[in-house]
């Protein structure tokens, strides 16, 4: 934001009230604002000029619902319009002539909203909502408009799909934050994707589709519907006449943008050239002919580079063949990635047009036992022109998401000044005003997503990461403590249990509590534990009995969080509940462990030293499988699922190894392919020579195998794809029982 006056004169204007200047901050953060060392008090009643009728209804209609009624003969005056309106006609030059963009003024004696645009108009008055907050109101001069032209969400996650009023809520976020678009693609909606794609929503479904178009007409946003029909869709006017069906029942709903996504499909439905044909097609019969559709979008095939073959020219053959007004989605460098310079400059030429970034953040669909809190980070500021559009794929969660999203808004809409700390704190004071100091607390430490088959992380603790670091290493190197760090992490513990407590049973933002309970009751647990480890640390060699309470407190507290993790959020994917998983819990594990072996020096003991216990490792040479994580629950072990299609090399081996023989007592695995067994061989050993293949029988006919493993001794298994050539094959399921 370039201010032209400085900083301290906005504080002493704003002195009086409950918002302190320095806490105060528009949001997305504007181009340019100007202030005017003075505020007012807006008066009860102004005059009103405007044309109500025209481009700038909405403005109006939003301006209506914040003030009161106006009167003819008041001294004030609020002026809205649009570019080329009378009555905004003598701020013409002070318009920025951008899309979307807004001249804002409050003087002595008036507020003038001017737009480039009607959405112009509307972020205007949404400008001053947030002004209108502050108890005076500053005198100021905006000059705004956004960096990229298409900033949003694309609903496009894998898992529960957001409920109806979740979306309601969103939709009037997305309007307070001058995103423009909602993208409506949830993976697991079947009617936007196989099998019923070809089919109209049921009566209810269109219902409440038609209340969220009008409730994102209300809110200046776009709402497009995709469609994701690459799995079984067949080239032949059939299908093509199919999707012009469907586009025309939405179009009846009041949709009046539409996106095709072809992402995660393999076989007939990945072709380039089919794809483009169909794209064109639909761009030429229906979004031309409409006359009042935006522009299509479609997600192509290969959507990031790690996957894109250039030299098989799927990605050339769209950029030359697609419509020029057809957009193209991008994720970046692999599946989930920050987008940089690099990004745009690989993509744009093969596009032959601006790619539409479609950023995996924060969608935790891969990571579902994690909460993903943290700061908007690592997108590259210096890329605005690159960019047609940005749009953020969200967690299941929607309220959780708003963290995130609101740094999106942020980010998309004036890159160069974003603030990724800064627009993290606001943010988190947006969506709980009255908790923000506990939810901070939370958020900090809830960030990271583990360990993860994207190999994708995210800072966590940060703060306190160098006094945990300066504990760990005085107290095992020296076996000293550190007693600074110690004190600091110790009062972290208690503001962990206490934020936690309180969040827990607060009435504020309801829906998002509801979100965040069970990770609420684990992060309590984490800080309890810390609170143990640190108070065995202290008895270790001085205090036999204090030491062995805290022990076994500590103790109680893993059976606990065990229990959380197995009981909440049990998804078939990556279930449980994780917290605090990336630095707390692993220093309290060191600390644990490095205080038992001291206990144990002093008094001869044997106490068991070992903090989690992880039996199974998994390695394998197709770079996809490699990076999945392996999880273990009682005795049950399962690698964790991909929601992409995995590109399996001929001859490439997955293993799972046990750290010693054990005892099987089951064995499933789900490729998503009902042929299986002729592309993949399962093989067991129990000495770790000698291999053997077993069979995979077929569970209810599907894409499920078994394999008859009962009473079997194991100590590695082994898959391997057999058939001299490159498989695409989803990993939806490889776990095993042990008995
Ligand atoms: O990213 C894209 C284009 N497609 C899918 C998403 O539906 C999914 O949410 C993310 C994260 O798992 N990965 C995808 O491949």
């Amino acid at each position: 934001m370039k201010r032209k006056l400085l900083c301290s004169v906005w504080a002493g204007c704003l002195s009086l009230g409950m918002l302190s200047a320095q806490e105060f901050h528009l949001q997305p953060t504007p181009q340019v604002y100007e202030t005017l060392q003075d505020s007012i008090v807006l008066p009860d009643a102004y005059r009103f000029s405007a044309d109500v009728e025209g481009a700038a209804s909405d403005a109006v209609r939003l301006l209506g619902t914040l003030l009161p009624d106006h009167q003819e003969k008041a001294d004030f005056r609020i002026t809205v319009g649009v570019k080329g309106d009378k009555a905004v006609r003598k701020y013409t030059r002070l318009i920025p002539s951008k899309a979307e963009g807004y001249y804002l003024k409050v003087g002595k004696n008036e507020i003038v909203i001017a737009g480039a645009d009607a959405r112009g108009a509307y972020y205007g008055v949404q400008t001053l909502a947030q002004l209108l907050t502050l108890p005076k109101l500053p005198l100021v001069e905006v000059t705004d408009y956004p960096d990229i032209p298409y900033r949003g969400v694309v609903e496009g996650f894998y898992g529960t799909p957001w409920s109806h009023e979740a979306r309601l809520c969103q939709l009037e976020f997305y309007g307070r934050n001058k995103m423009n678009v909602y993208l409506y693609g949830p993976k697991d909606d079947p009617y936007h994707s196989t099998p019923n794609w070809r089919k109209p929503y049921p009566e209810r479904e269109a219902a409440q589709l038609k209340e969220l178009v009008d409730k994102a007409k209300e809110n200046n946003v776009i709402f497009y519907w995709a469609i994701h029909p690459g799995q079984d869709i067949k080239w032949n006017d059939e299908d093509r006449q199919n999707l012009l069906n469907k586009f025309e029942k939405m179009y009846q709903l009041g949709v009046r943008g539409f996106a095709v996504f072809f992402d995660d499909i393999s076989g007939e439905g990945t072709k380039a050239d089919k794809q483009a044909d169909l794209l064109n097609y639909l761009d030429d019969h229906f979004v031309k002919v409409k006359g009042d559709v935006e522009p299509l979008i479609m997600c192509p095939t290969e959507y990031n580079k790690a996957w894109s073959n250039v030299k098989g020219g799927y990605l050339t053959t769209l950029g030359e063949k697609l419509n020029k007004g057809i957009q193209i989605m991008w994720t970046g460098n692999s599946v989930i990635a920050t987008i940089d310079r690099e990004t745009m400059d690989f993509i744009n030429p093969l596009l032959k047009r601006k790619a539409y970034i479609w950023w995996n953040f924060p969608v935790s669909d891969y990571v579902r036992d994690h909460l993903l809190m943290g700061p908007v980070y690592g997108n590259a500021l210096d890329i605005k022109d690159e960019m047609e559009g940005f749009v953020s794929n969200p967690m299941e969660h929607a309220e959780a998401s708003k963290i995130a999203l609101y740094s999106v808004a942020d980010y998309a809409w004036n890159l160069s000044d974003y603030d990724s700390d800064l627009s993290w704190k606001r943010a988190i004071k947006d969506l709980m005003p009255q908790h923000a100091a506990y939810l901070e607390t939370f958020a900090a430490h809830n960030s990271d997503l583990g360990a993860n088959g994207h190999r994708f992380r995210r800072e966590e603790s940060v703060a306190l990461q160098p006094a945990l670091e300066a504990l760990l290493s005085t107290y095992e190197k020296q076996h000293i403590i550190d007693e600074d760090a110690w004190r600091q992490v110790n009062e972290e513990c208690c503001k962990i249990v206490t934020a936690s407590d309180i969040l827990s049973v607060s009435q504020e933002n309801q829906p998002f509590i509801a979100e965040i309970t069970p990770w609420l009751m684990q992060f309590k647990l984490v800080g309890q534990y810390g609170e143990a480890v640190l108070q065995m640390m202290r008895w270790a060699v001085t205090d036999k009995t204090g030491f062995e309470t805290a022990y076994e407190h500590a103790k109680s507290l893993q059976l606990l969080m065990y229990k959380v993790d197995t009981s909440y959020n049990q998804n078939p994917y990556q279930p449980g509940i994780k917290s605090g998983s990336k630095v707390l819990l692993p220093t309290f594990y060191a600390l644990f462990e490095a205080s038992v072996g001291l206990y144990n020096q002093a008094y001869q003991a044997a106490l068991d030293t070992r903090a989690v216990y992880m039996p199974y490792t998994w390695n394998s040479d197709v770079p996809q499988l490699a990076a999945l994580p392996v999880l273990r629950k009682g005795k049950m072990g399962n690698v964790s699922p991909s929601n992409e299609v995995i590109r399996w090399q001929a001859g490439g081996e997955a293993l799972l190894m046990m750290d010693q023989m054990r005892t099987l007592k089951s064995l499933t695995v789900d490729l998503g392919i009902a042929d299986a067994p002729k592309f993949i061989r399962l093989e067991i050993t129990a000495d770790g020579q000698r291999w053997e293949a077993i069979p995979l029988q077929p569970v209810n006919g599907k894409t499920r195998f078994k394999a008859e493993v009962e009473g079997r001794n194991v100590q590695k298994i082994r898959l391997t794809n057999i058939t001299g050539q490159e498989q695409k094959v989803y990993f939806k399921q490889f776990g095993f029982e042990e008995k």
